[in-house]
C-alpha cells in the first residue's frame, strides 16, 4: 500500500494515533523512525504513513514531516500558540507557577493566552486585577465559566485557524474546555470525535483534537510544578517585558531591578505601573537561580 499523509493525535506506550487524510484513524508503530531520524515522535506531528490493515485500522510511521517547533512541556509539536487555564478559584491559583509557565514559553517563543475558568465562584473585581496584570505582559487574557457557558465565544474565535496546545494545573478544566469545544464544533469533528467518550477524569496523555477544519486543540495533563532551566538572573530579566520601558534608565548600569538604588523599575513599582505580584515572584525566581550551586565549579 502506498504512503498517506496524516497527523498524530496521541502516543501512548509505543503505539501512535494517527488522524490520516482518508478521515481514519489509525493505530501505528514508528518502525525505523528512531533509527533514521533518532526522534520520538509527539502529538502534532504532521507524518507520512504506510497501512498495514484497512480493517483493523492499523499502519506504520514511516517519516516525520519537518517540524515548526516543538515543546518540551507539555510535549507537543507543530504549535501556534498556549492557552493556559488556571482556576479562578478551587483551586486558588498559584500564579507564582502561572510566572513560571509564561517564561518557560517565553524561551521557546510561543505566545501565551490565559484563560482563568470558575468565574462563578469569585467576585468580579478580583478578575479586573488579574486582567490587567497580565495583559500588561502581553498575554490575550480570558474570562470564562465553562460551567455556565459564559465567555466562551471569545475564546473560541482566538483558537480560529491555529493549534493551541492547553496547559495548567490538575482540575482548572481543561478538559472541560476540550470537552465544550467538541460538543460545539462536533459536524466537523469526524472520525476524532468518534472515539472520545471522556468523563471527568483526570488526563494522563496528551491527546490533539480537530475542533475545526484546521484547528486543533492538544488537551495535556495538568502539571503542580514547574522548574526553570538553568539561566542567569540577567536572562530571566530579559523574559519579563514589563520591565522593557525602563532598561537603561536605572542609576547602575544592569541594575537587576532587586536591590539597587536609584532603580526606575522599583519607583514604577512603587507607583503601580507594574504589578506587585510579578514583580514579587520575579525576585524569588530570581534567588531561586542564584542559589543553584554550579555543577562542576569547584575552583571558585
Ligand atoms: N465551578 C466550576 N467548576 C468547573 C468549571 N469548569 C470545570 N469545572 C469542574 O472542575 C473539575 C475539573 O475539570 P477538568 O476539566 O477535568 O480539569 P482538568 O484541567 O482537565 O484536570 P486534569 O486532567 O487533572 O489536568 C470538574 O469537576 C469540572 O466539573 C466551571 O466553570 N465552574
Ligand atoms: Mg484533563
Ligand atoms: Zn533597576
Amino acid at each position: 500500500m502506498g504512503s498517506i499523509k496524516g497527523k498524530i493525535i496521541r502516543g501512548v506506550g509505543g503505539f501512535y494515533y494517527v488522524h490520516a487524510q482518508d478521515g481514519q484513524v489509525y493505530e501505528c508503530r514508528a518502525k525505523g523512525i528512531f533509527r533514521k531520524e533518532n526522534v520520538k515522535p509527539l502529538p502534532g506531528d504532521d507524518v507520512e504513513m504506510s497501512v498495514i490493515s484497512s480493517a483493523e485500522l492499523t499502519g506504520n510511521v514511516d517519516r516525520i514531516l519537518p517540524r515548526k517547533n516543538m515543546l518540551i512541556r507539555p510535549a507537543a509539536a507543530n504549535v501556534d500558540q498556549a492557552l493556559v487555564i488556571f482556576a479562578a478559584a478551587s483551586p486558588k491559583p498559584n500564579l507564582n507557577l502561572l510566572d513560571r509557565f509564561l517564561i518557560l514559553m517565553r524561551m521557546q517563543e510561543i505566545p501565551v493566552q490565559i484563560c482563568f475558568n470558575k468565574t462563578d465562584l469569585v467576585d468580579k473585581k478580583d478578575c479586573d486585577e488579574l486582567k490587567q496584570t497580565y495583559e500588561s505582559c502581553g498575554c490575550g487574557v480570558y474570562f470564562v465559566s465553562i460551567e455556565q457557558q459564559t465567555g466562551l465565544k471569545e475564546v473560541r474565535e482566538m483558537l480560529e485557524g491555529k493549534t493551541t496546545v492547553v496547559a495548567g494545573p490538575s482540575g482548572v478544566g481543561k478538559s472541560s474546555m476540550t470537552n465544550f469545544l467538541l460538543n460545539r464544533d462536533q459536524m466537523e469533528v469526524g472520525s476524532v470525535s468518534e472515539r472520545i467518550d471522556r468523563g471527568r477524569h483526570t488526563t494522563r496523555h496528551t491527546e490533539l483534537f480537530a475542533i475545526g477544519p484546521s484547528t486543533y486543540f492538544l488537551d495535556t495533563p495538568g502539571f503542580s510544578s514547574l522548574y526553570l532551566p538553568d539561566m542567569t538572573p540577567e536572562a530571566l530579566r530579559e523574559l519579563y517585558p514589563e520591565f522593557a520601558p525602563y532598561e537603561g534608565t536605572c542609576r547602575f548600569q544592569g541594575c537587576m531591578h532587586i536591590s539597587e538604588p536609584g532603580c526606575t523599575v522599583k519607583e514604577a513599582l512603587a507607583q503601580g505601573k507594574i504589578s506587585a505580584g510579578r514583580y514579587k515572584n520575579y525576585c524569588l525566581l530570581a534567588e531561586e537561580l542564584k542559589q543553584r550551586k554550579p555543577k562542576y565549579n569547584h575552583k571558585a
